[in-house]
């Protein structure tokens, strides 16, 4: 019967209301990527992995690696997640990944258990990739998936480039990305969406994730006098960039594919002057490779008839492109059994949303812990997940862990 072990509850919650006060201006957080606000909660986390006794290393593109180190010949568990945020985000997405990770070591290190492995927690920058695309950026950067100088080289929505940002904030660490490659990667993470709610579960071991497209689309009008201009004498990059939105909301209502036109701007942007200029950004996901491939074509036909039928010009731009991907069934089986024996309900669920460990999988054996979302929110304020739920999905971080790295005691 293994020993039990349990993680420090309480240093969990307060660590995780404390992260999600750092970076907060006004009472909102928004913890973009390599800003003051994301120094201050990589500060914290160093002070932290240090006091928890971990070699702490930075890597060029800025992810933080906390180190059990142990003598062994078998590559690191690596459990982790991300501190940045969305703009005006609540304070669990990623954070609770990265310190149920730093939970786990803790318990494990203070029972004496000896790991037949190092165990590493990290922190991969620019999960979110709204400050500088793409997404999960820097586990992108850690898989080998985007060379490394390429990435600093990124110029963010607000034109500064990620590698002086990560410089001037002192996170332009030295080691090479990739260097840690693990023999499994664990993330734990709140499901974001509605369904474990819904169906009164617990946990989700999470089987697969969907594949992410993320495009820029810029349409050129001709800017006229908003009074003077009949209509059929109109180029207006506004309705075009309309007719995108309307039509990708066609495209995917209905079907497992879900498509998000998150940002837009015109130019020259006053009342009384057709646009003549139109940016926006698609978000388009399924699970389903072929399904999503569709989707991308479908989009890519419906612009070329858009600019015949407005007569508008369109550039497009890939920001990102992320096949779905199926984690490691043996760990999923795993966290499954964690689960039961803790007499916690769980369900095998898809992701919906990106994580590190989409990018991990291309590495080495991966799967992750879901804990249920109030209301399936996410990506907002109220994101909420109940105390209760957030240090079982812990627990059973630990009791995986420990399965892994043959500590059962
Ligand atoms: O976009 C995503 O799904 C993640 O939150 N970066
Ligand atoms: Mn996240
Ligand atoms: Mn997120």
């Amino acid at each position: 019967m293994a020993l039990a072990l349990n993680i420090d509850s309480h240093s969990l919650l307060e660590r995780l209301k404390l992260l999600g006060d750092l970076g907060r201006k006004d009472g909102i957080l928004t913890r973009l990527a390599a800003s003051d606000a994301d120094k201050q909660g990589r500060d914290q986390l160093v002070e932290w992995l240090h006091g928890a006794g971990l070699e702490v290393q930075i890597d060029r593109i800025g992810n933080i690696f906390g180190i059990w180190n142990v003598e062994s010949d078998i590559a690191p568990l690596m459990m982790g997640s991300h501190i940045d945020s969305v703009i005006n985000a609540g304070i669990f997405d990623g954070c609770y990944g990265v310190l149920a990770g730093l939970s786990v070591i803790e318990a494990l290190r203070a029972s004496g258990l000896q790991p037949d492995r190092p165990i590493v927690v990290a922190a991969f920058t620019n999960e979110e990739g709204v400050r500088f695309a793409p997404d999960m950026m820097g586990s992108l950067v850690h898989a080998g998936g985007l060379d490394a100088d390429q990435a600093l080289a990124t110029v963010g929505t607000d034109g500064t480039v990620l590698g002086e940002e990560l410089a001037r904030i002192g996170y332009a660490g030295t080691m090479e990305p990739g260097s840690i490659v693990p023999s499994a990667f664990l993330e734990a993470h709140i499901e974001q969406g509605p369904v474990l709610e819904a169906e009164g579960k617990l946990m989700g071991a999470v089987a697969n994730l969907q594949g992410i497209f993320w495009q820029k689309i810029t349409l050129s009008g001709v800017a006229n006098h908003a009074g003077t201009t009949p209509t059929h004498l109109r180029v207006d990059a506004g309705l075009a960039a309309a007719k995108i939105i309307t039509f990708l909301r066609k495209l995917t209502d209905r079907s497992n594919s879900v498509a998000t036109v998150g940002t837009i701007r015109f130019g020259p942007n006053a009342i009384n002057v057709i646009p003549d200029f139109a940016e926006l950004t698609v978000d388009l996901r399924d699970p389903d490779k072929a399904v999503w491939e569709t989707r991308q074509r479908d989009l890519d036909s419906f612009l070329q008839e858009l600019e015949k039928s407005d007569g508008v010009r369109i550039r497009t731009e890939q920001l990102a492109r992320f096949e779905p991907v199926v984690f490691d069934e043996g760990l999923v089986t795993m966290i499954e059994d964690s689960a039961k024996a803790r007499q916690l309900s769980c369900r095998r669920m898809t992701s919906g949303a990106g994580h590190d460990a989409q990018m991990m999988s291309r590495l080495c054996p991966t799967a992750m812990i879901f804990v249920p979302s109030r209301a399936g929110i996410s990506h907002n304020p109220l994101e909420h997940t109940e105390e209760a739920s957030l240090i079982a999905g812990a627990q059973i971080l630990l009791d995986t862990a420990r399965k892994i790295v043959g500590s059962e005691g």
